[in-house]
């Protein structure tokens, strides 16, 4: 039927990623006709990638979840919201009451980043169960970070962002930015900033084993081994503190630079260019130019993230910001104001829940989370504190998390497993209940998350711009009623429940934005630039200083020196790493319809020269085996790769990478508990003739 009427422009924004572009939703008749980049936001300026008006067809894919739905073998029945939720609920009061709290488990998945609603009330139904079991992408993405920052800067939400639009010099590992809009810094154009840095005559340095979309357009490639970028960043660091190229004003601020200088000097030169693969001239050269710039900023993403050494790694490149000065300086790494106070809201809703480490591995919980890769583990251990019913949102870790078999048998033996998705993606296929939840097309929001990360900062409160579509419901409406009809008291302290119980973000809106001073306006509004000066006299560390070499980061540095040493010595396997794709957005927007350019394919790319050994050619079909697994799939010669790495794709259901990364404590960054998905040791065969 068509829709009738006068067509109404709406502004809002794309929430799939940190860039938070901005678009106009054109909507007649109740319905969004056509989702186009706004091109007068005051930030993205009409940027969008491909990813943001496609939501549309998200938003209208006829394979969306529409209905709660719930399994009996290999069917799945439609039933009321009431009926669900009353089963639900009684299901969860009945494993709680019988098992105690710790056998309720919750998995929220990487949108939540990018909606208040859902993050806030999760936070108040995880107080309301009291469970210690409370899982989220951040393990497998980025609680490295995380867990430094607590120790570095005083609290996890301390994330210093690069200063693209001022710096003369931008050392970039482990990140593809004209693909992914980059992460933990909230900034469309990312590709236009690399470029104004090298016009106004600065450089960019892209450490990478892959010469990425990006580096094949700006800037200068450094390839490196991968898993290798910790000990690179350690002989940095021993270069400039061997020829005294740290600021030594900056240094007198900084708590424990002995111990970072003494951990540096564990790292021999010669053994790290044999382990990273690149010259100790180039080694030194990097570091003399980054300590010699006027500006200079260090950043790594999700390559290095996803390492064995990624808290070190992490250590090494907020150190090298801090030791040389360029912490809180213009061009270098800065803490935008608003951080601070975003401590405060975190502080609040981490007292929620008082810290409790895992059963399985003894994990400390890292912005307030426990790792994805024990999760198997804790299903399948049997014991007091076994998890027994997984309520799933926005999430899909039978695809995201490793040891997927291992997951999905301890998934299949839950006594509850509940998805609330828009879509009955892979772990929702194994789940008793689907419930439906709605997209941001039909959702309130802001920027929250990203409020602490833009160096070019707005705000903008976008309303829903069409009703819900059929049965499809909020989360935090979701959440609120399981936990009524399960018995439990949402957000469980009873000053907070007064505050925020039931209220939609519209109305939790004035109030955050009075705690972080921001307007709330429907239209975008660009706020001010952060200026540097304000983060270093007020870091909320005990003592107010920095940290650059604490001991619980420092503790791996002895495992790593070892590392560096044997891979010094030892001839290259091949080591598989992953790669993110223009179209498709982790796990959830491979739909997109064959004949549209630009479809993705989940392809193992590889180096001519390792594909002529291993009599390989473009298309050839290969079997890729580690240590734990074995996927199928058609190889895709890449020169651009650096021999001896091969890259796949995640989030793909037909060959599952992560079938190839180790799950249980064991295989997990011991700080962090972060999953290991890059530098995992591989051997490639051809299938067939
Ligand atoms: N090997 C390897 N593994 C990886 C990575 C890698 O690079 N390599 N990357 C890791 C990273 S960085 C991340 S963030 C994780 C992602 O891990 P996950 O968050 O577990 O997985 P996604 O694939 O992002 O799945 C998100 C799901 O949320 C649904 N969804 C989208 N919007 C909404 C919404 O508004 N509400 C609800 N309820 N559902 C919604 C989508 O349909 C999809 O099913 O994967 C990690 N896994
Ligand atoms: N189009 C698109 N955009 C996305 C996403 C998506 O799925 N698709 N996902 C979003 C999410 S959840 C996130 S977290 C961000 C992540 O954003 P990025 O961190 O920029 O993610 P990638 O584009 O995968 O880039 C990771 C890079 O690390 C390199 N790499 C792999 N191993 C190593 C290593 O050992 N050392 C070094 N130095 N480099 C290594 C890879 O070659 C790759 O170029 O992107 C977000 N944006
Ligand atoms: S860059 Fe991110 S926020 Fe911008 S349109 Fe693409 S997915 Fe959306
Ligand atoms: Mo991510």
């Amino acid at each position: 039927m068509l829709a009738s009427g006068p067509v109404e422009r709406i502004r809002t924004y794309c929430r799939i990623c940190e860039a938070a572009c901005g678009l106009v939703a054109e909507v007649q008749g109740g319905q969004v006709h056509r989702l186009l980049p706004d091109t007068e936001h005051p930030v993205s300026r009409g940027f969008v990638c491909t990813k943001g008006p496609a939501m549309l067809d998200v938003h209208r894919d006829p394979a969306r979840l529409d209905h709660p739905e719930y399994r009996t073998g290999d069917t799945w029945k439609r039933a009321s919201w009431a009926d669900a939720t009353g089963a639900i609920g009684a299901r969860l009061a009945a494993i709680r009451a019988r098992h105690g709290a710790d056998a309720i488990a919750v998995y929220i998945g990487n949108p939540t980043a990018f909606n208040v609603g859902l993050s806030i009330y999760a936070a108040g139904f995880l107080a309301a169960l009291g469970t210690r079991n409370f899982f989220n992408a951040a393990s497998l993405d980025c609680q490295n970070k995380f867990a430094v920052a607590e120790h570095m800067f005083g609290h996890y939400v301390v994330q210093p962002i690069p200063d693209l639009d001022r710096t003369d010099f931008f050392l970039c590992l482990g990140s593809n930015p004209s693909v992914s809009q980059m992460s933990f810094v909230a900034m469309p154009r990312a590709l236009e900033r690399l470029k104004a840095i090298e016009e106004r005559g600065g450089r960019c340095v892209f450490v990478n084993p892959r010469r990425t979309e990006t580096a094949q357009v700006v800037g200068e490639q450094l390839f490196i081994r991968p898993d290798s970028d910790a000990f690179l960043l350690m002989a940095m660091l021993r270069v400039i503190f061997d020829e005294a190229l740290e600021s030594a004003i900056a240094c007198r601020t900084l708590a424990h630079v002995d111990e970072l200088r003494a951990a540096a000097r564990r790292f021999v030169l010669s053994d790290v260019a044999a382990a990273t693969g690149v010259p100790i001239e180039q080694i030194v050269d990097l570091a003399r130019s980054f300590a010699r710039a006027p500006s200079a900023t260090a950043y790594c993403s999700t390559g290095v993230n996803m390492g064995s050494f990624g808290s070190l790694a992490f250590l090494g490149v907020q150190a090298l910001n801090a030791v040389t000065g360029n912490l809180d300086r213009a061009g270098g790494a800065l803490v935008p104001s608003r951080t601070l106070r975003f401590v405060t809201l975190a502080r609040l809703l981490g007292r929620l829940r008082p810290p409790r480490p895992s059963r399985i591995g003894n994990f400390a919980p890292v912005a307030e989370s426990l790792p994805t890769g024990i999760l198997a583990d804790e299903i399948l251990t049997p014991g007091e504190g076994q998890i027994r019913a997984l309520l799933c949102i926005a999430g899909n870790p039978l695809l995201s998390a490793p040891g997927g078999d291992r997951l999905a048998g301890a998934l299949r033996s839950l006594e509850l497993l509940v998805s609330v998705d828009l879509f009955r993606n892979e772990t929702g296929a194994l789940a008793h209940w689907s419930l439906p939840a709605t997209d941001w097309i039909e959702r309130e929001d802001f920027p929250l998350v990203q409020t602490g990360m833009q160096p070019e900062p707005y705000a903008q409160l976008s309303p829903a711009v069409v009703a819900p579509t059929h049965e499809r419901r909020a989360e935090a409406d979701i959440l609120v009623d399981l936990a009524r009809v399960a018995g439990l008291r949402m957000f469980r302290a009873p000053g907070l429940t007064r505050l925020l119980s039931r209220l939609p973000p519209a109305k939790i809106y004035p109030w955050v934005s009075r705690l972080l001073s921001l307007p709330t306006s429907r239209d975008p509004v660009k706020l001010p630039r952060d200026e540097p000066g304000v983060f270093l006299d007020a870091v909320p560390t005990r003592d107010g200083r920095v940290d650059v070499g604490p001991a619980a980061v420092l503790a791996d540095v002895a495992r790593a020196a070892d590392r560096c040493t044997r891979d010094a010595a030892s001839p290259a396997a091949l080591r598989l790493i992953g790669r993110r794709q223009r179209r498709t957005h982790n796990s959830w927007m491979h739909n997109v319809p064959k004949e549209r350019p630009g479809h993705a394919e989940c392809r193992l790319a590889i180096h001519p020269d390792d594909a002529a050994r291993l009599g390989v050619a473009d298309g050839t079909r290969v079997r890729v085996q580690s240590a734990v697994g074995r996927v199928e799939v058609s190889a895709q010669l890449d020169t651009e790769l650096m021999p001896g790495t091969v890259s796949l794709p995640h989030g793909w259901a037909q060959s599952n990478v992560n079938l190839l990364a180790g799950d249980g404590p064991a295989a997990l960054e011991p700080l962090s508990g972060m999953a290991r998905f890059n530098g995992i040791e591989v051997d490639v065969q051809r299938l067939g003739h």
